[in-house]
C-alpha cells in the first residue's frame, strides 16, 4: 500500500488535480472553501483498476503553511510535483522539492498542469526543459513529466497510468512489527468519540488492539479502524488510517503525537545525534547553539543544535550534529527530518537521525563521536550493531536497535551472523563488543596477577570479589570465568579463583616462622594464643598465619581463637569418646580434661556445634 503527496507552488492546481484524479475535493475546511486556498492537509484516495488504492495527501502551497507541507510529506512513498504551465518553476516548487529530498522521497511524477492556458507548444517545451534542469541532481531527476489540465480533463487517465507504473517500482514497506503512527489529524465524530488519522509506518494495526500514545503515555484501544473510508480489521504498513480510540478526549492528543504498539517500543530522549545538510541557497550560516524548529514525524520540536567538529555551517554544507530538545522526542535511527529557522520561519535544511538516544558529548570525545556517527550513517544493520556495542560495550539482544527500522528478527539474525564471524561475543542474551571482552579477560588476568604478587601466600580471589572489580553483568561474567578455566588460564577451587600458574609458596625465612608458630602452639597447649595475641607476640606473622589457616595447619574458631589443627582434631576425638561413655559433657568437665579456660572452651563448643558433632542441652552438650 502506498501514499503519494502533492507538492508545488500555491495556485498551481494541486487540489484541482487531486479532485480531477479522485473525484474528491481535498479542501475540506470552510475557510479553505471561502478563500479558495488549501491551508491544512487534505486527503483523498485513488482506486486503481488493479484493485489497489493509493492514498493521496494534498498539501498547501502558500509559504505560510510550509509546516503543514512538512507534516503531510513525512511518510509518503512518492510525490506528485504539480507545476502550472503558465507560471513554471516558483519559490515553493523549490522549497517543496527540498523537503521531498530531505525526507528521502525517491519516487515522483511531475504534473505540468493548466496546459489548457497555453496555446504555444514551444512554450511547454521550454517550461519542461527548465523543470528538467532544476530537477538535475535531486532524487526526482528521472521523474516523468505529464502534461495535464484539471479543468479540461486532459491526460488525467495518462497521469493515472503513470502513477500506477510509478508505484509498481516502489518496494512495499515491510511490517517490522514496530508500529508507529504519527498523528496528523484529531477530530471527534458525534456518537463515536475521538478519531485520529495518519500514515501508518513500520507496523500493522488491528481493530481491538491496545496502543499507547506518546508523549502523554495514554494507553487505549482501537475501537474501529478505517482505511480510505472503509472499515477494516487490519491495516498494512504504508496506508492512511483513521482510528476511533476508546476513552480518549480530543483535548488529550494533538497532531505530532505518535501511536505506538506498546511501551517497549517507545524510546524517547531529549538528545539525539544526527547528520544534517543545509539547502544550497542559504543566506546566513548556521551556527552551533542556535535555536531551531525541527520537524520529526508530524511533530514540531524546538531545540538547540550543537555542530560536532564545526562552529558554523554554510549553505549546502553538511555535518554531524547534536540536537537538545525542550521536550523528549521519540525517533528511530534513519528517520528523516526538516530543520527551519523558528522566526521568521524558513526551511534551512534537513537530516537523518543517527542516534535517537544520545547523551551530551565531552569535547575530548568529539573525534570518536564523529567516527561513530560516520559508521552509523551507512544505516546498515551490521554497522549499527557495531556502533551500539562500541557505545554500550554490552547490551541485551532484545534491547539492541529497538529504536530502528529493523525488526527484532533481523537484529537477532545479524547478531548470530556476526558471532559466527567472531565480530562480536554472544553470551546467553548478551551481545558484547569484541575489544571490550578482550579487555575484561586481560583485566581478570591482571587483577589476579596483582593479587598473587601482593599476597603470594594467598590462594587467590573469591569469584564475588572478582566480579565486583569488573563492570560486566553476571551472566557474561560467569561465562568469562568459565572460558578462562576451560582455556587453562585460571583455576577455581572452593570458589577461589587463581591464575593457573599460581602456587602459594614459602621462602626459607617464612618456613622458619611457620615452625616457630607451631612450636608456640605446642608449648601453649592449654592456652593457645588468639590471632591478636599472636600478632603481638610475633610481629609480621599475620600473612603466614593466614596462609597456615588456608593450608589447614591452623584452625580459626569464632572470636579469633586459634588452634593447631592436629591438636584440635585430638581434642575433638577425645570429647566424642568421652560422650560415648558419659552421654553428656559440661564446661567444667572439659576444663578438667584439657585444662582450657572459658575463653577457649566456648569457641570450641561453638565450632563443634557448627560441625554438627555435638548439640547443646541446657548447660551440657550431647552427641548429635
Ligand atoms: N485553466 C486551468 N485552471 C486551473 C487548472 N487547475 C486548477 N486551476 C485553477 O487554479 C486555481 C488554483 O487551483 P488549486 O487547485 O486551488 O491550486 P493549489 O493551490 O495548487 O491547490 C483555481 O482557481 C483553479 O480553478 C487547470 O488545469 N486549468
Ligand atoms: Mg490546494
Amino acid at each position: 500500500m502506498f501514499v503519494i503527496g502533492t507538492a508545488g507552488h500555491i495556485d498551481h492546481g494541486k487540489s484541482a488535480l487531486v479532485l480531477a484524479l479522485t473525484g474528491m475535493d481535498p479542501d475540506r475546511l470552510p475557510e479553505e472553501k471561502k478563500r479558495g486556498m488549501t491551508i491544512d492537509l487534505g486527503f483523498a484516495w485513488l482506486p486503481l483498476s488493479s484493485g489497489e488504492v493509493i492514498g493521496i495527501v494534498d498539501v498547501p502551497g502558500h509559504k505560510d503553511f510550509v509546516r503543514n507541507v512538512i507534516t503531510g510529506t513525512q511518510g509518503i512513498d512518492a510525490a506528485l510535483l504539480v507545476i502550472a504551465a503558465d507560471d513554471g518553476w516558483m519559490p515553493q516548487t523549490e522549497e517543496h522539492l527540498q523537503i521531498l529530498n530531505f525526507f528521502g522521497v525517491e519516487h515522483g511524477i511531475v504534473a505540468l498542469t493548466k496546459v489548457d492556458l497555453i496555446d504555444d507548444p514551444n512554450w511547454l517545451d521550454l517550461v519542461e526543459d527548465d523543470i528538467r534542469r532544476r530537477l538535475k541532481g535531486t532524487k526526482l531527476s528521472d521523474a516523468s513529466i505529464v502534461r495535464v489540465s484539471a479543468r479540461e480533463g486532459t491526460n488525467i487517465e495518462e497521469l493515472k497510468n503513470s502513477l500506477r507504473e510509478l508505484i509498481s517500482k516502489i518496494i512495499e514497506k515491510r511490517d517490522i512489527g514496530k508500529r508507529c503512527l504519527p498523528i496528523d489529524r484529531v477530530f471527534t465524530i458525534k456518537g463515536s468519540g475521538t478519531v485520529v488519522t495518519g500514515t501508518l509506518i513500520n507496523g500493522s494495526l488491528e481493530q481491538g488492539e491496545k496502543v499507547i500514545i506518546f508523549p502523554g503515555n495514554f494507553s487505549t484501544r482501537v475501537r474501529t479502524l478505517e482505511s480510505y473510508k472503509e472499515k477494516t480489521n487490519r491495516a498494512q504498513p504504508g496506508t492512511r488510517v483513521a482510528l476511533n480510540l476508546v476513552g480518549i478526549e480530543k483535548e488529550d492528543i494533538k497532531r505530532g503525537d505518535i501511536i505506538f504498539g506498546g511501551e517497549k517500543q517507545i524510546r524517547s530522549s531529549k538528545i539525539i545525534d544526527a547528520k544534517i545538510e543545509l539547502i544550497p541557497q542559504l543566506a546566513n550560516p548556521l551556527k552551533s547553539n542556535m535555536q531551531l524548529a525541527v520537524y520529526l514525524g508530524t511533530r514540531e520540536s524546538l531545540g538547540r543544535i550543537t555542530l560536532l567538529g564545526a562552529k558554523a555551517l554554510k549553505s549546502g554544507e553538511s555535518a554531524f550534529s547534536q540536537f537538545r530538545f525542550r521536550e523528549p522526542v521519540a525517533t528511530r535511527i534513519g528517520d528523516h527530518f526538516i530543520i527551519r529557522w523558528p522566526s521568521p520561519p524558513a526551511t534551512i535544511g534537513g537530516g537523518t537521525v543517527l542516534d535517537p538516544l544520545a547523551s551530551k558529548h565531552k569535547l575530548k570525545d568529539i573525534e570518536n563521536v564523529i567516527s561513530s556517527l560516520q559508521t552509523r550513517s551507512s544505516l546498515e544493520i551490521k554497522d549499527l550493531i557495531f556502533s551500539e556495542l562500541a557505545k554500550n560495550q554490552y547490551i541485551e539482544v532484545g534491547n539492541l536497535l529497538t529504536a530502528s527500522h529493523f525488526s527484532s528478527q533481523e537484529v537477532t539474525d545479524c547478531v548470530r551472523l556476526l558471532q559466527n564471524k567472531n565480530k562480536l561475543i554472544l553470551v546467553g542474551s548478551w551481545a558484547i563488543d569484541v575489544a571490550y571482552w578482550q579487555k575484561q579477560i586481560d583485566k581478570v588476568l591482571n587483577i589476579l596477577a596483582r593479587e598473587h604478587s601482593t599476597h603470594p601466600l594467598g590462594k587467590g580471589l573469591s569469584q564475588v570479589e572478582l566480579e565486583n572489580r569488573l563492570d560486566i553483568p553476571k551472566e557474561p561474567f560467569n561465562w568469562l570465568i568459565a572460558t578462562l578455566i576451560d582455556s587453562g588460564k585460571i583455576v577455581r577451587k572452593d570458589n577461589i579463583i587463581a591464575l593457573a600458574t599460581h602456587k602459594p609458596r614459602l621462602s626459607v625465612e617464612q618456613e622458619l616462622v611457620v615452625s616457630r608458630v607451631l612450636e608456640l602452639f605446642e608449648k601453649e597447649r592449654t592456652n593457645p594464643p588468639t590471632k591478636r595475641e599472636l600478632a603481638i607476640q610475633m610481629p609480621n606473622s599475620e600473612g603466614i598465619v593466614r596462609f597456615m589457616c588456608q593450608q589447614n595447619m591452623l584452625i580459626e574458631l569464632p572470636g579469633g581463637v586459634l588452634f593447631d589443627r592436629k591438636h584440635y582434631e585430638a581434642v575433638k576425638k577425645e570429647i566424642i569418646e568421652f560422650l560415648r561413655s558419659n552421654d553428656t559433657i559440661s564446661i567444667q568437665q572439659i576444663r578438667d580434661l584439657f585444662g582450657f579456660s572459658r575463653k577457649h572452651i566456648l569457641p570450641l563448643l561453638n565450632k563443634l556445634e557448627e560441625e554438627m558433632v555435638i548439640r547443646r542441652h541446657g548447660d551440657v552438650r550431647m552427641l548429635v
